[in-house]
């Protein structure tokens, strides 16, 4: 990596790169966002100036239900902050409070083509799964996502692989800005870390592993207790071989591989040599005790800050006023550079 941290006597700071992300709160966070997404997101946060949100308008587009929905945002910034992120060195907050996400989404909607929006996989994908509910918020989806990245003059936007063509969409939408009104956007970049992983269903490998699965036990929580992760791996499909080998075709065991090297640090290689000749059974439960063992500390400290929610609510109202100071400024750039009529005050 090519950051510089800030010059630790001060004397001349470094500027560090900005870096936004945000996740959906609909549901609770798998192990696919934990080792896709947030383990990164703690690793990065302090080599950037990061800001990071829980993009509960995005949820919006997929019907909810209203008192889980608050619950669910609450307990996605707790999940976060349980995971590692430093709400207090790094503004923690939630879209829908900071309202120039839903204005310059508006704004931004008006420079997305109608056929790069039909070419998004997301929206194929959900409008399939959703075939009743396809409302023009999941189709305008990627506008919103570019004004959550575009308002913070972000450089960098830390997502999985799946977000990489929304990311993708959000440059050329701001490179198409710049283009008729100036430099007015930053052109932001997707950083999918290699030593992220892409985590499988654990019921039907050849899938993402996602939180809005219909079978539960197609995704580990990262607040399962031991019992239920044990249980979930038990479970686990993978092939009618024997050998423990990550090779095209064995999704499955391919999957437990990647899940356990992210855990331990070991290479596949590494733990290819130590469960040859092991059974498949026993590999299961070598993989599901060390994530609970590693999720463990996580639930405990998920579990405390739920029981403060002075203090989530503190950080998460810090981080609207933080994140609120950066976006109105850009916000009121663009309104005035696309030609609003200021308001009268
Ligand atoms: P949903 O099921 O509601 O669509 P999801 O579980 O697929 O949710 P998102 O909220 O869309 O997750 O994604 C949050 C972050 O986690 C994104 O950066 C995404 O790329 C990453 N992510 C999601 N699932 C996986 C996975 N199985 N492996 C790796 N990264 C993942
Ligand atoms: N669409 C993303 C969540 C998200 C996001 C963003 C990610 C909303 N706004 C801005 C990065 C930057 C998802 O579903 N994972």
């Amino acid at each position: 990596m090519n950051e510089q941290p800030i010059n630790q006597n001060n004397s001349a700071e470094v500027k560090q790169k900005r870096m936004f992300s945000a996740i959906q709160p609909s549901g609770n966070l798998t192990l696919g966002n934990y080792l896709g997404a947030i383990k990164n997101w703690r690793i990065l946060q302090d080599e950037y100036d990061s800001i990071f949100s829980v993009a509960d308008l995005h949820a919006l587009t997929v019907r909810q239900n209203p008192a889980e929905l608050r619950k669910n945002t609450l307990g996605m910034a707790a999940s976060l902050i349980a995971c590692g992120i430093d709400a207090k060195k790094h503004p923690l907050f939630i879209q829908s409070h900071v309202a120039e996400h839903a204005e310059l989404s508006w704004i931004l909607s008006c420079f997305t083509m109608f056929g790069e929006l039909s070419r998004m996989t997301q929206f194929k994908d959900k409008s399939k799964k959703n075939a009743d509910n396809i409302n023009a918020g999941l189709f305008t989806y990627p506008s919103l996502m570019a004004a959550d990245i575009l308002l913070y003059n972000t450089e960098v936007v830390p997502v999985g692989e799946d977000q990489r063509q929304h990311v993708e969409l959000a440059r050329d939408i701001a490179i198409r800005f710049n283009s008729i009104y100036g430099d007015v956007f930053n052109v932001p970049e997707s950083f999918i870390p290699t030593y992220g992983a892409r985590v499988k269903s654990l019921a039907e490998p050849t899938k993402k592993m996602s939180k809005s699965d219909d079978n539960q036990n197609a995704y580990v929580l990262i607040l399962d207790d031991k019992d239920t992760v044990m249980r979930k791996f038990k479970r686990a499909v993978t092939d009618s071989e024997a050998e423990i080998v990550f090779r095209e075709g064995k999704d499955g065991i391919n999957n437990l591989l990647t899940i356990m090297s992210a855990f331990t640090g070991k290479s596949i290689a590494e733990l290819e040599a130590e469960f040859a000749g092991k059974g498949y059974g026993d590999f299961k439960m070598a993989v599901g005790e060390t994530v609970a063992d590693s999720l463990a500390p996580i639930r405990e400290r998920y579990d405390e800050l739920m029981k403060d929610k002075a203090y989530l609510e503190e950080c998460i109202k810090e981080g609207a006023e933080r994140a609120s100071y950066i976006a109105c400024r850009v916000l009121s750039k663009v309104y005035k550079k696309v030609g609003l009529l200021p308001r009268i005050r």
